[in-house]
């Protein structure tokens, strides 16, 4: 069911911060940036590696604000791993199957994620105390820059 790590997501007070440690201490790029009003975030993908059906990267997360899941996130833990996120081919069959297994879904239909991704979360009480993201590549990534 589960291709690769698609991304292990980060959550952070000051993305820009962030980027420049990450780039700086691990010598990773930068290839993808985003504003996700839906999930309330400000997010970056810093490359680590490509597979097949899609690549590997760091997810660094920094909240629009407290009310959102990154934000309460960030008041009740502090900056961390915030989630994972496993590649699978087919979203929506992922999440009939997994339901069907008994994981509460965060999200019944998928929805918009990073570089034009299909993603949709998993209950982390369910998952052993791990937010866990799944996510379908579009059909081709976008070209790196
Ligand atoms: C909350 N909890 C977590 C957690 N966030 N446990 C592990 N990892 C996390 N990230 C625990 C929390 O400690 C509570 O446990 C319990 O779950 C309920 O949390 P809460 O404080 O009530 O917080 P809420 O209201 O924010 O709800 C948590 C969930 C919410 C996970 C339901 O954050 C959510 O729907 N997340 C999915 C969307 C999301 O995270 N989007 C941002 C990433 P105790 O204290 O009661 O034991 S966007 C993204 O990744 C994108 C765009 C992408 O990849 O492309
Ligand atoms: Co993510």
């Amino acid at each position: 069911m589960f291709m690769r790590i698609d991304h292990v997501g980060i959550a952070c007070h000051d993305l820009e911060e962030k980027i420049a440690f990450f780039e700086r201490t691990f010598e990773l790029t930068v290839v993808a940036r985003e504003v996700n009003e839906e999930q309330g975030v400000k997010e970056a993908m810093l490359h680590i590696a490509d597979g097949e059906g899609g690549g590997s990267y760091i997810q660094l997360l920094e909240p629009l604000g407290p009310d959102t899941p990154v934000g309460r996130f960030l008041a009740k833990r502090g900056e961390g791993v915030h989630h994972v996120a496993f590649g699978v081919p087919d979203v929506e069959e992922a999440l009939e199957t997994i339901g069907g297994r008994g994981v509460r879904l965060l999200d019944a239909q998928p929805r918009h994620g990073s570089m034009g991704s299909s993603i949709a979360f998993l209950h982390p009480k369910d998952v052993g105390g791990m937010l866990t993201e799944l996510v379908q590549a579009p059909p081709r990534r976008p070209e790196r820059s």
